[in-house]
């Protein structure tokens, strides 16, 4: 019996989950950059299929509660990253940090059929006092510790917290995973500090030190390889989550630096002719980043199980717009927008599916349901807001689906929720009531508000988003127009 059970989980697939942090949609060669230089992704792009409409949350930590969960926000109760909210309590449902160990994480039924898992760089879904997030809903926002302050490690490493850590959830192993959005944070300097917790030391508690001039991206695909070797007769699950490229940004050297300081203008993107130092050393991060998934596809050639392993690479949010540009979204990072919402997304599987570009929407939340129907998991119970997208990958679709995001805090765009379907996108402003309707394949810009002009088109949206809000009891907060207790007043 337990034989059998071996050679089954021998056959299913490897998969390798990459996730960049901050990295726009057009940050990449294969998406129309001629500024960036991704040779590796760009190749690997004419080999996979390429999603044109993959949006996330538009910022890190609703993207990672959903990538893991498969959940929506209002179910996490992660709308935002907790310090980043702003405004009075009747405006937000402020966020919490830690996901609740009631919503499942994909690396457990993944587990439970037989894949040895890890998971590597930024982790961000325990927050730093996870016992102060009991009393749920919060009256004020969550708090963090300073930069440099390593008062909490001792207690992240035991029981009660170390639940909601990588190895509390299905992984059998973490490599600097912790409640960090950045790599600075060992730093009392922080963002001003040389090193940003990208050059060695890294000041992670939660892996090995390296040496002076290693660079946290390589020692993390360092890590991700030897995983690699050592169960590569085994299925293998890599959750390859690099901190990169996600503010403070360093140059890589000063040489790679220097180059992107000398860039010319790319008319495609806008991306600049007049760099600013900030962005050159963003472009050099990104250039590293994608020679480190050059090795890993080295990695897998070597060790003879390309065909049989699945890749996925894709962004947790839009590009910061002190990092990066682009002339052809409007916003970034924070926005409900597309430069906030949209990101680089592929799968690659040399094995199965063929090289295609896809228009149809996908979400952050498909990927849960995705990664069960590669691993072959049958009985999963526990409910999912996403669609697997085997259909597309495969060349078929999903039909038109409605989509959803519900932020019900403030950061950079006034609480919201926000619908897709087809190329139609609509926006409704909790507290104002005000609607926006874009077109997105005739006003990929986002430039022209249609909610008049196509007010029939409008109302049936919002009609259908009231719906949505109805059915599965979405919470607002206090201010809210549509807030049957404001109408009470
Ligand atoms: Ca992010």
């Amino acid at each position: 019996m337990l034989s059998v059970c071996a050679v089954e989980a021998r056959d299913k697939p490897n998969i390798i989950f990459i996730l960049a942090d901050d990295l726009g949609y057009q940050d990449v060669g294969f998406n129309g950059s001629r500024w960036f230089e991704t040779p590796h992704l760009d190749a690997l792009a004419k080999e996979s299929v390429v999603f044109d409409n993959a949006s996330m949350y538009p910022t890190c930590s609703p993207s990672r509660a959903a990538l893991f969960t498969g959940r929506h926000s209002f179910r996490t109760q992660v709308y935002t990253v907790p310090v980043l909210e702003k405004g009075k309590a009747a405006d937000n449902l402020y966020s919490r940090w830690t996901v609740e160990e009631k919503h499942p994480f994909y690396s457990q039924p993944l587990r439970s059929v037989g894949y040895q898992l890890i998971h590597l760089g930024k982790w961000h879904v325990v927050g730093p006092y996870p016992e102060r997030e009991l009393d749920y809903p919060f009256k004020k926002k969550l708090g963090t510790p300073g930069s440099g302050d390593m008062s909490w490690v001792e207690r992240h490493k035991r029981e009660y917290v170390e639940r909601f850590y990588p190895e509390g959830r299905g992984f059998h192993k973490n490599v600097g995973g912790t409640f960090w959005g950045d790599p600075a944070r060992g730093y009392k300097a922080g963002y001003k500090s040389e090193s940003g917790g990208y050059k060695a030391p890294f000041k992670n508690p939660f892996m090995q030190e390296g040496e002076e001039g290693d660079w946290l991206t390589d020692a993390l695909t360092d890590e991700a390889i030897r995983f690699m070797k050592e169960n590569k007769k085994k299925p293998f699950f890599i959750n390859l989550h690099y901190y990169s490229p996600h503010r403070p940004s360093v140059a890589t050297s000063s040489d790679a630096l220097e180059k992107y300081q000398k860039k010319v203008l790319d008319v495609g993107t806008g991306q600049s002719a007049q760099v600013t130092k900030e962005m050159a050393a963003y472009g050099t991060m990104v250039e590293n980043l994608d020679m480190n998934i050059g090795r890993i596809l080295d990695a897998l050639d070597v060790l003879g199980v390309r065909e049989n392993t699945i890749i996925v690479f894709t962004s947790d949010n839009g590009y910061n717009g002190i990092q990066s540009f682009t002339q052809c979204l409007r916003g970034s990072k924070g926005q409900i927008y597309e430069g906030g919402l949209r990101v680089p997304a592929l799968v690659h599987w040399s094995g199965r599916y063929k090289g295609a570009r896809v228009d149809e929407n996908i979400t952050v939340l498909d990927y849960f349901p995705t990664l069960l129907e590669w691993a072959g998991v049958e009985d999963y119970k526990s409910m999912l807001d996403g669609e697997s997208i085997v259909p597309l990958l495969e060349g078929g679709s999903l039909g038109e689906r409605a989509l959803f995001w519900h932020i019900a805090s403030n950061y950079k765009t006034p609480a919201n929720t926000v619908m897709k379907k087809g190329a139609w996108k609509l926006i409704q402003f909790l507290k104002t009531g005000e609607v926006e309707l874009y077109h997105l394949v005739d006003d990929p810009l986002e430039e022209r508000n249609l909610a008049k002009s196509h007010a029939d088109r409008a109302k049936l949206m919002l009609d259908e988003m009231e719906s949505w809000r109805e059915k599965h009891s979405v919470p607002l907060p206090e201010s809210s127009i549509s807030n049957p207790k404001k109408d009470d007043e």
